[in-house]
């Protein structure tokens, strides 16, 4: 019997906002308690040549331009292209810590146009479900803080303000992942936003019929 492809899902938000835990506990929750083929990745891969220079560049340890970085990201996510593809249709489901959208939104709140930022990833493959991470913008529960470039709370704020708009004008499969409780006071706990994530994946899985994969921003 033909094997039916797996799926792309991407875990996307700001920084320090719980992705990578969430993404870690999908992942541990596919592969062991529905013992699916799947594996994590995330974007940037540092483990790369171009990685590494974005590494480096995050780190403050060497500068490019606005344009040459965006280009950088864009390059490193090329690069993995033939390996993801190849891996969803063996059945793997592949479980992506940011993508494309995290591309187009840091660049954005450098002041770079949105059309020229999302033309270095037209083509790439389009995911089948993204899980966008949010707070209710009144929360003060969250430190965006930390020692890499970008890790300000005017910058993230910035950022976040063009993932809004990115959410809101995709076509793509967007579900939105509140981190804060209804009260607006504190983070929600770690399995409340687990469960409501495997909702959504089960459907994901579900609903993928073909092992077609579009073409990003097409
Ligand atoms: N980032 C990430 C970008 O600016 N563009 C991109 O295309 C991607 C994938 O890199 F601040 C930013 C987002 C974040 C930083 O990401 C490093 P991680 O997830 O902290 O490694």
């Amino acid at each position: 019997m033909a094997v039916k492809r797996g799926g792309l899902i991407i875990f996307e938000g700001l920084d320090r906002i719980g992705k990578t835990t969430q993404s870690k506990l999908l992942y541990d929750h596919l592969t062991l308690e529905c013992g699916l083929l799947c594996e994590r990745l995330s974007f940037p891969d540092r483990s790369t040549q171009i990685g590494s220079l974005i590494d480096s560049y995050l780190q403050r340890k060497i500068d490019f331009n606005d344009h040459t970085i965006h280009l950088l990201f864009s390059a490193n996510r090329w690069e993995s292209i033939d390996l993801m593809r190849t891996k969803l249709l063996q059945g793997y489901t592949l479980i992506v810590d940011r993508y494309a959208y995290s591309g187009v939104a840091f660049t954005q709140a450098k002041g770079l146009d949105i059309k020229w930022c999302q033309s270095c990833d037209v083509g790439l493959l389009k995911p089948d479900l993204v899980l966008y991470f949010h707070r209710n913008k009144q929360s003060n529960c969250l430190s965006f803080t930390g020692d890499e470039r970008y890790e300000t709370k005017s910058f993230q704020e910035k950022v976040e303000f063009y993932f809004e708009q990115l959410r809101s004008s995709s076509s793509e499969q967007w579900k939105d992942v509140n981190v804060i409780d209804k009260h607006n006071v504190e983070m929600r706990d770690k399995e409340s936003i687990q469960n409501e994530i495997r909702l959504y994946v089960k459907n994901c899985l579900d609903g993928i019929k073909s092992n077609h994969i579009d073409e990003l921003w097409k």
